[in-house]
């Protein structure tokens, strides 16, 4: 809890008073409000001696996931990354696949490990999510498919981007791995495309350590994505398809079921903190809140402010003004997989047809949020941000 008041820029740390936190307050901070529910789950593993490959909490996991998104399969993999591998090659996409560059370097990097290139397409400045005009003039004859990423947990354009995909015979997929527990239409996240991909990561506000899903309706892709993930084995000895190790361990499941329990508190908690954000931030000018449609469910888990033109201070010397107070706030995804190696030596030039892109990866901050903020930090934030719009 900061008790320090802000109200002229003398009183920043930059300035050379005292920080407002003592310790660091982190965006990513692990929810673990299932803690008591895991330590049980994880005595009854120990004493099953079942570890990993699809045990049986893994499959209650799955089961639980398929019946809250309304989706057919969950397949449980060890990372939301390797997910994103596993579901790219089921769908056999190869030479070209259309990604935003204004996404977490994995979706990139999951088509480049396997030998296919990202191109990457624009965003709309109001939402962050691919703009389905950009996406059209990045198809080539190469083009074998489309990864939507649903940015902060924001619907990407759906329909539009299917329309896309059936007109030119593309697979469309979705990274969602920031949308579990948001909807698009009413209708949850995880079924939309050909297959949706979670993360679970320790810093997503649902958990479960390390850990993604791909989720589906289709049968056949989610066999095959079962095979993939565990090597292609069926049975013992009996290999019959290519396959990698994808498979989320026992522990992991057990986490995310105990979460699974508890993310009515946690989904309650960002979504207090985020219209906290909303009051506080309210009154700065050039201080704006990506904001979300009201009539969806949105997870709240990324609080993300963007300073236009009449903020006075650059996004930069905010971001170092916050960290002074000891307030780590972050620059996601800032500049751009385009500008990130090896994308920029492959496509210097990707920048010239990406102008939104630029400008939104100049303006972002990510503010922290979670069960575990500590008492203050939003009106902490207010109060430097209303300091800094003064001028300084
Ligand atoms: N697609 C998208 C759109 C994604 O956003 C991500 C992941 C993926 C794909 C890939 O999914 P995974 O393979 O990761 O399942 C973080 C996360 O590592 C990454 O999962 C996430 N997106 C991305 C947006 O953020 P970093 O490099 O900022 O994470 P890290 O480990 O430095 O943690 C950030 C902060 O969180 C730390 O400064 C402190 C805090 N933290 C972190 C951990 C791990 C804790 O307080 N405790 C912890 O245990 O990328």
């Amino acid at each position: 809890m900061s008790s320090k008041s802000i109200r002229t820029p003398s009183d920043l740390a930059i300035h050379g008073a005292a920080p407002a936190f003592a310790s660091p307050v982190h965006v990513g901070r692990p929810n673990t409000g299932g803690r008591e529910r895991f330590m049980v789950l994880a005595a009854e593993m120990f004493e099953r001696g079942w570890l990993t490959n699809n045990g049986p909490m893994v499959q209650e996991l799955e089961r639980r996931i398929c019946d809250q998104l309304g989706v057919k399969h969950c397949i449980a993999m060890c990372n939301g990354t390797i997910a994103l591998e596993i579901a790219v090659r089921a769908l056999g996409m190869q030479g070209e696949v259309i990604i935003p560059s204004w996404t977490f370097v994995a979706t990139a990097h999951c088509l480049y490990w396997q030998g296919i290139t990202p191109v990457f397409a624009d965003v709309d400045p109001a939402t962050h999510n691919l703009d389905p005009a950009s996406v059209r003039r990045m198809i080539t004859p190469r083009t074998s498919g489309i990864i939507g990423v649903h940015v902060w947990g924001r619907p990407a354009p759906v329909s539009d981007l299917q329309d896309i995909a059936d007109e030119h015979g593309l697979a469309l997929m979705f990274d969602a791995s920031h949308a579990f527990g948001c909807s698009h239409q009413g209708r949850s996240i995880g079924s939309f495309g050909r297959a949706e991909v979670f993360s679970f990561h320790a810093t997503k506000w649902f958990n479960t350590f390390e850990g993604g899903a791909v989720t589906t309706n289709d049968d056949e892709l989610a066999e095959k994505m079962r095979l993939m993930r565990n090597f292609g084995f069926v049975h013992f000895d009996k290999v019959i398809h290519p396959g990698t190790n994808g498979k989320m361990p026992e522990v992991c499941a057990a986490m995310g079921l105990a979460n699974l329990d508890a993310m009515e508190t946690v989904l309650a908690s960002n979504r207090a903190h985020y219209e906290h954000y909303r009051r506080a931030l309210a009154d700065i000018p050039g201080v704006r809140l990506v904001a979300y449609a009201e009539q969806e469910r949105n997870n709240h888990h990324y609080v993300v402010a963007e300073l236009d033109e009449a903020f006075p201070v650059r996004r930069d010397q905010v971001v170092a003004t916050l960290h002074a107070e000891n307030i780590l706030a972050r620059k996601y995804f800032w500049p751009g997989c385009h500008r990130m190696k090896p994308y920029a030596d492959l496509f210097p030039h990707a920048g010239l047809v990406l102008p939104v892109t630029a400008a939104v990866s100049e303006r972002v901050v990510v503010l922290p949020s979670g069960t575990t903020l500590p008492g203050g930090t939003v009106d902490t934030i207010g109060d430097v941000l209303r300091v800094l719009a003064q001028g300084t």
